[in-house]
């Protein structure tokens, strides 16, 4: 575990006023690792790049990830997002989201002939082959997640039947199985950690035989984020996270910060949307961001502080992320096949 560092940020010139706040103790505490994860920064790349390689338009379905900056900035590339496969003209190609989809949609996608290319999370399909396996083992799974999530949706889709959806503490006096012997917990990959832990503890009250995943469901990027807001938010007047209203893992965090003692925390897509009040009797304003967001966002909800006297910021450092995706495989192989056409001419 790292400690906070101080750092510098490219400021304007010291003026008066920031000196006196500089003396009434105006800092931010900036949480590190914070933004995009490995997942995200694919599958945006993916649709930059099959932007570049096919032309636009390219069809996705489904918000590629939970940000409306990154949605709108794609949009204005050339990306088409749509709800439903149905929606997408026969032939052309589609690329589904980093959340994952159910089997039925690549049965849709085919029965429209269109060419797709599977953006998914690899820590997301790895939870749809964790359910995958323990359906043909005939196990009843209870997939802890928010009802109506994307990636709840496509993981359930993997075996409708043995999958029993459980949103959360209070949904557990609900659950019921068809074998206490043979039961297992799965989860969502960008939940709270604490709030999944209180949830499989109630299902191990009712199901002293229920069986944990071979390895955690809840991502690294989702752990690592919520543990650099837990030590920054005992410190902390305020928590402003950037992120989306549907973005799962941006939302945990606020309440992550919240549970950590911050004394307020917010969740903004940008810093037009801070209210100047938060800040009233605040010195310490902790800074953080959700997996889907890039880091113009964050830079620009720190020049807004600087610009009311929060210009020194120390990192909080909660751990080294150094995992990296390769691209979809459709991309890869037309990637690969277009540079080698190249090098033949
Ligand atoms: O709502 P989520 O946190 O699951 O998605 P978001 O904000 O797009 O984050 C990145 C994609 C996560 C997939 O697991
Ligand atoms: Fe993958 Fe985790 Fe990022 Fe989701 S939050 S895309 S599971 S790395």
């Amino acid at each position: 575990m790292g400690g906070m560092t101080a750092t510098s940020r490219p400021s304007p010139a010291a003026t008066p006023s920031g000196d006196a706040a500089r003396r009434a103790g105006k800092r931010v505490l900036l949480a590190a690792p914070r933004g995009y994860c490995a997942g995200v920064d694919r599958a945006v790349i993916a649709v930059e790049k099959a932007l570049e390689q096919y032309g636009a338009p390219i069809y996705v379905r489904h918000e590629i990830v939970h940000n409306k900056y990154v949605v709108k900035t794609l949009e204005n590339k050339g990306a088409i997002f749509v709800d439903r496969t149905a929606e997408v003209p026969e032939g052309s190609i589609v690329m589904f989201s980093a959340h994952g989809v159910a089997p039925v949609v690549h049965e849709e996608a085919a029965e429209r002939r269109l060419a797709t290319i599977d953006a998914t999370c690899p820590l997301v399909t790895k939870v749809h082959k964790e359910a995958v396996r323990f359906a043909s083992e005939d196990y009843d799974i209870l997939l802890i997640g928010h009802d109506g999530h994307e990636e709840v949706i496509g993981t359930s889709g993997e075996a409708p039947d043995h999958i029993t959806l459980v949103d959360g503490p209070e949904d557990v006096a609900n659950v019921e199985v068809r074998d206490e012997s043979k039961v297992v917990w799965l989860s969502q990959t960008t939940l709270s950690v604490d709030e999944t832990m209180e949830t499989v503890d109630a299902l191990k009250e009712k199901f002293p035989q229920l069986i944990a995943p071979p390895s955690d469901d809840i991502c690294y990027a989702t752990q690592n984020r919520q543990i650099a807001v837990k030590q920054m938010g005992a410190d902390a007047d305020l928590v402003i996270v950037v992120g989306s209203k549907n973005s799962s893992n941006s939302v945990r965090l606020v309440e992550v910060a919240l549970g950590a003692g911050a004394s307020a925390s917010h969740l903004v897509d940008a810093a037009d949307e801070i209210d100047e009040a938060w800040l009233d009797g605040v010195s310490t304003v902790g800074v953080t961001s959700g997996a889907s967001v890039p880091e113009v966002l964050v830079e620009g909800v720190l020049e807004w502080l600087s610009q009311r006297g929060f210009e020194d910021v120390e990192i909080v450092k909660a751990a080294e992320e150094s995992i990296t995706f390769s691209l979809p495989k459709e991309l890869r192989r037309d990637l690969r096949a277009e540079a080698a056409a190249l090098s033949e001419k």
